[in-house]
């Protein structure tokens, strides 16, 4: 997969895709990262890639005419096969890990990081086709956005994980269980079926105790089935606590919900 970074800043990413997923993911041969230096496509002695906002007001905007000409020297590098032209701005759809499985179903995605002040309406119009923010929080512009998103695509590319099993297991991957209700399913546009949505259960490694704190008994048991229960059982209680939202798209069983019943009762877990 290829991702092709439009940005203002090319130097910001010298170092993020050398390490952890980005690079093993180079390194297999799953993912190639170029990075365009939009400056490169103006024509005035300055370089010039914003302007001030017609209408008045604070900040300025990019410009339409070097995104425009940096995208379509994308397309001629491409024989002209279409693919998805994203916006990093905070106006854009919420990212999730549906939006990231969408995303990893592209051989190719060209990324335009926005900055915070605006990018000309017409680049959203004319030449962006999906617009994602990944979160509601406000960034100065698309770079570390871009850098999020890329590397939550790279883990899903085949061969990328060691364990190919490893991140369909975790908080918000997607099939697997059968956890998540079919019409949560159905509700959540591209997702595949199935899913877990719960959050993690804590994890614990060496020693058992450490500064007085310990390590639960029943990890250190043995017992197979009693710590998949009491791994459900957290999973359940900390989703609750944290994110109570979650619980609605979830199937619980009967012991799910004796453990949902203790919980709103009070009860210690
Ligand atoms: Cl994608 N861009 C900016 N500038 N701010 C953001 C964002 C993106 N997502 C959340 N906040």
């Amino acid at each position: 997969m290829t991702f092709d970074i439009i940005t203002i800043f090319p130097s910001f990413f010298a170092s993020v895709f050398e390490h952890g997923v980005f690079k093993r993911a180079r390194a297999v041969g799953q993912l190639e990262i170029r990075v365009h230096d939009l400056r490169d496509f103006t024509d005035d002695r300055h370089r010039t890639v914003d302007d001030r906002p017609f209408g008045g007001g604070p900040g300025m905007v990019l410009k339409p005419e070097p995104l425009f000409l940096a995208v379509e020297d994308l397309n001629a590098g491409s024989g002209a096969k279409a693919f998805p032209v994203v916006l990093l701005s905070p106006q854009g759809r919420l990212f999730r890990q549906e939006v990231a499985e969408e995303l990893a179903g592209h051989d190719r995605v060209a990324m335009i990081c926005g900055r915070y002040e605006g990018v000309d309406e017409r680049v959203a119009q004319a030449l962006v086709t999906d617009e994602i923010s990944i979160g509601d929080y406000v960034l100065a512009g698309g770079e570390l956005a871009a850098a999020v998103v890329i590397e939550s695509v790279a883990r899903l590319l085949p061969g990328v994980l060691g364990n190919e099993e490893s991140p369909r297991q975790e908080s918000f991957s997607l099939p697997s269980g059968a956890d998540l209700k079919p019409e949560a399913v159905a509700a959540i546009p591209g997702a595949p079926p199935g899913g877990r949505g719960l959050l993690d259960f804590p994890q614990y490694t060496r020693p058992p105790e450490y500064r007085g704190l310990t390590v639960p008994e029943v990890l250190l048991s043995g017992n197979h089935e009693e710590i998949r229960r009491w791994r459900r059982r957290e999973s359940i209680a900390k989703t609750w606590r944290r994110r109570p939202e979650l619980l609605q798209q979830v199937v619980l069983d009967q012991d799910d919900l004796e453990v949902l019943e203790d919980l709103q009762r009070g009860e210690p877990d």
